[in-house]
Formats: structure tokens, C-alpha cells, sequence
């Protein structure tokens, strides 16, 4: 992947890295796939194409929710402007669209367009129900899917694809991906309440500030209805939303958070124990382990 560095220029979001998670997921399995373990480059290709798509979608969302960092970096907008930001995630994802048509996979092509099909409606989603009191899990639980929980789950399927795996396999991927994307995505809601600005590399409390209604925050409603007020006014008064997020760390929201999670991961772990014994496979086994390891 061509990757822009210069010692001159100040960290960006891309030499920032991040985890890396989604084209991981990729290179292990198409090593875990193969009779002698072998990386193919179209599987290697994929896994870049998630990457820039993933790192696409970052850019973009911190425009939407004006977030000053990113990966413990400054965002592109903050150092940049909107105009720049907005055209570097287009880029990005054009780069993406063009290296997805040339791997000439029509079922590959497909599984990745619905991915940023999905992304685009999960933050409509979430932009409609900010400060939504009344919305069910089951939407979270959408929203939840279409941003994070999707592109895990296709790119996991068309990693299958490549490998020429039947349906019921490819059933089997696609159900991994989703249940361990779930997992992140409430892990990472989680963290927004219990983490520091720095461990997070962006600030904490964000999503409640921004009306995002996330599990903890579900949760929490249904113990404690005072929530629901301060929610609605949009934490308008002086300490509204200290007092909103006491309510919530004082409930029982982020224990059942975490049960969520964890019932997400095991889902996961069952999804996969078919592949044959490899070390790739037991790395593949244990993320949903390192996904649950960023609460403790
Ligand atoms: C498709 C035109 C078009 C727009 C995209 C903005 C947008 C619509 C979607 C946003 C999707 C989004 C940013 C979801 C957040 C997912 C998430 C949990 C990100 C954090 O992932 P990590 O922790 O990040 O894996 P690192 O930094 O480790 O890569």
C-alpha cells in the first residue's frame, strides 16, 4: 500500500497506525485457509482494501462529530480543514473502490460495496437518534453493525471467498466477523465511560457529550429515569452531564455492558472452531479475548 512519509511532517493518522485489527483478521485467515500457509496476494490485497476503507471512514466520522484527535493525533480537519478531510476520506475511498474492481472477484466486489453501504447508513442512523431517549437496543444493536460489525463480517466473508470456501463456511466467517465486531463496538462503548482521554487517544465521555446513545447509556436509562432528562435537554444546564454520567457509572450498565460483550465474543470463538488446528487459527481464536482485554 502506498504509504506518504516524511520525517518533516507531524504524525498523521496513518502513521499513527491504530490496531490494525480488520486486515489482520484477513491475513489470518487466508493463512489459516491454506493447505501450507501461505498468504496469497489477493488475500494481502483485501486486506489493504479494508484498511483504507476503515481508515476512510475514520476521517470522515471525525468531521461528522468534530473530534479533535484521532489514534492520540491530531484529526485531518483540526490540522488541515473540513474541505481537506472530506476529500482525503473520498480519496481514500475511491483508492479502495479502484484496488476492490481490479481483484475481479464480482462476489468480493459486492460484499465490500455493501460494507460502505452499511457505513454511510449506520451514521445516518446514529445522527437521527441523537438524543433519543426512546430508541431500542435493537436499533443500537443496528447501528452498531452497519458502522463497525459489517465490514469485519464481509471482509472475514470475502476472505472465504478468495479461498474458494463453500456457503456454509462462508456462513461461518461472516458470523465471526459480526459477533466480534459487536463485541468491539460495545467494548468500545464501555470505554468511553471508563477510559482516560489518553488510553483512548481521543477524549473520553464523547459519545453521551455528543447524544450517542450507546449500551452503557441503554442500560442506565432503564435504572435510572432521572437520566432521561438530562439526555433530553441535551445536558443544557451547568454539570448536566457529570451528573448523567455519575448516574450511569453508578448503575449497573457497564456490568451488563460487559456481559453483552462477552456473549458477542463466545459467539465468535464458536463461529471459527471448524478451521483446521494452525497456529493462524489459534490467533484468530484468542481475538476475541484480546477484544474483551481492552476493558481490564
Ligand atoms: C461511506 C461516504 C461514506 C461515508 C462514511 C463516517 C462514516 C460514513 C462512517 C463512520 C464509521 C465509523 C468511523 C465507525 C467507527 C468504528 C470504530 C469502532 C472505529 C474504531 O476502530 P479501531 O479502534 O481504530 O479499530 P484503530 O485506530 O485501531 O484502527
Amino acid at each position: 500500500m502506498l504509504v506518504i512519509r516524511s520525517s518533516r511532517l507531524p504524525p498523521s493518522i496513518i502513521s499513527a497506525g491504530g490496531k490494525r485489527l480488520r486486515p489482520g483478521i484477513v491475513l489470518l485467515l487466508s493463512r489459516a485457509l491454506s493447505p501450507d500457509g501461505d498468504l496469497s496476494g489477493r488475500h494481502r490485497r483485501l486486506a489493504e482494501i479494508t484498511e483504507m476503507i476503515h481508515t476512510a471512514s475514520l476521517v470522515h466520522d471525525d468531521v461528522v462529530d468534530e473530534a479533535s484527535t484521532r489514534r492520540g493525533v491530531d484529526t485531518v480537519h483540526s490540522r488541515f480543514n473540513h474541505r481537506v478531510a472530506v476529500l482525503a476520506g473520498d480519496f481514500l475511498f475511491a483508492q479502495a473502490s479502484w484496488h476492490l474492481a481490479n481483484l475481479d472477484n464480482l462476489e468480493v466486489v459486492k460484499l465490500l460495496s455493501r460494507v460502505i453501504m452499511d457505513l454511510a447508513d449506520g451514521e445516518v442512523k446514529q445522527g437521527l437518534y441523537r438524543y433519543d431517549t426512546g430508541q431500542s437496543f435493537e436499533t443500537y444493536l443496528e447501528k452498531s453493525y452497519c458502522k463497525t460489525a459489517s465490514l469485519i463480517a464481509n471482509s472475514a466473508r470475502a476472505a472465504g471467498v478468495l479461498s474458494g470456501l463453500p456457503e456454509p463456511q462462508l456462513d461461518d466467517l461472516y458470523r465471526f466477523g459480526r459477533q466480534l465486531g459487536l463485541a468491539f463496538q460495545v467494548v468500545d462503548d464501555i470505554l468511553d465511560f471508563t477510559g482516560s482521554d489518553q488510553q483512548l487517544g481521543k477524549p473520553a465521555a464523547s459519545d453521551l457529550a455528543s447524544g450517542y446513545l450507546t449500551a452503557p447509556a441503554l442500560y442506565a436509562l432503564e435504572e435510572r429515569p432521572a437520566l432521561a432528562g438530562l439526555i433530553e435537554r441535551e445536558f443544557s444546564e451547568s454539570g448536566d452531564l457529570d451528573q448523567a454520567l455519575e448516574l450511569v457509572r453508578s448503575s449497573q450498565a457497564i456490568q451488563r455492558s460487559r456481559a453483552l460483550a462477552e456473549g458477542f465474543a463466545n459467539e465468535a470463538r464458536d463461529a471459527l472452531n471448524w478451521l483446521p488446528q494452525s497456529e493462524c487459527r489459534s490467533a484468530l481464536l484468542a481475538l476475541p479475548d484480546f477484544v474483551l482485554s481492552r476493558l481490564y
